[in-house]
């Protein structure tokens, strides 16, 4: 059983343009013509625009853009009640309200031990607002284990793409998993056991196995200096010298942060997010400018590993 659905109210902003159809006069209607003919000739001559990319979604980024704290897209959010699913333990999906630009893609998001979808609940408008689907899930029990939160992301992914209300709006072709702790080494089992999968994001990720040589789904993982739970040394960064040399793959260790910073709404963790998905699951070139050079050591990070993209 689903919630009913409620729009975020779009603030001046963040609200979306609105396109009011209201009848041209005819000097208007000549100029818009010229407009989309103008348009369609870029097209047909592979023009660096939109039309070049049909998984495009929103303008093209700026800094200002990746660091607000709300894109350019409303936001509209269902609750998945736990008893109207199985193989996890329900959600909210964030999701983009207006359909103008067709389907988005979509990412499944998963908590830590003994942590709920409210641990990790500011990235579904986050990220949503800059057109995705997002399903923050709650585990089946908050003590399961990495592998079993990968089984329950990929489950939940399902339910988005096949069962859920929105599932006329998520292109399920492309999809990505992201999880906190435990969540993020369940997104690791994720993204081995379905090679499909667009993106992968871990987010101080914990797990007992260090080696993840099989993943072929493009990983950023995100790492804090100070974690004592999930140490670096012991946790992401093993698991991102496991990934093959070929993958595209990346380590970001946050300066001056915790096991737990993951859990609070945080600049360059939405910011490298965002751009990881945009560049992986939409193959949007337009945020390679947040990739490409890799970012430098900065009051936000301690560290960077990771080549520009290479595939897409
Ligand atoms: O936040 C987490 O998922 C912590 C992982 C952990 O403490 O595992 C201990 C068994």
């Amino acid at each position: 059983m689903q919630a009913t659905s409620q729009s975020s109210t779009p603030t001046p902003e963040n609200g979306p343009v609105r396109h009011r159809r209201r009848s041209r006069g005819p000097l208007l209607g000549v100029l818009a013509s010229a407009a989309a003919l103008a348009g369609l000739a870029t097209t047909l001559s592979g023009g660096a625009n939109a039309a070049q990319n049909p998984h495009e979604r929103g303008p093209a980024p700026t800094e200002a853009s990746v660091t607000a704290p709300l894109g350019p897209f409303a936001v509209s959010r269902t609750t998945v009640s736990r008893s109207s699913v199985s193989g996890f333990g329900g959600g909210t999906i964030y999701f983009p309200t207006s359909t103008e630009q067709g389907t988005f893609g979509a990412v499944a998001i998963a908590p830590g031990f003994t942590a709920r979808q409210s641990s990790i609940a500011w990235l579904g408008p986050r990220l949503a607002s800059q057109g995705f689907v997002v399903f923050t899930i709650d585990t089946n029990t908050t003590s399961d284990r990495p592998a079993s939160r990968g089984d329950q992301l990929l489950a939940a992914l399902d339910f988005l793409t096949k069962t859920s209300s929105v599932r006329s709006r998520v292109d399920s072709t492309r999809l990505g998993v992201m999880g906190h702790s435990m969540g993020g080494g369940g997104a690791l089992e994720a993204a081995k056991d379905r090679p499909s999968l667009r993106a992968a994001i871990p987010l101080t990720a914990w797990n007992l196995d260090k080696s993840w040589p099989e993943v072929r789904t493009p990983t950023l993982l995100v790492g804090a200096d100070g974690d004592t739970i999930a140490p670096v040394r012991s946790h992401s960064e093993p698991f991102f010298q496991s990934l093959p040399s070929s993958l595209d793959r990346a380590y970001l260790e946050l300066n001056n942060a915790n096991h737990f910073t993951p859990n609070r709404p945080n600049t360059t963790i939405a910011k490298n997010s965002i751009s990881w998905l945009k560049r992986f699951i939409d193959n949007d070139t337009r945020y390679e400018q947040f990739l490409c050079p890799p970012p430098q050591p900065s009051p936000s990070i301690a560290e960077y590993r990771g080549e520009c993209p290479h595939t897409g």
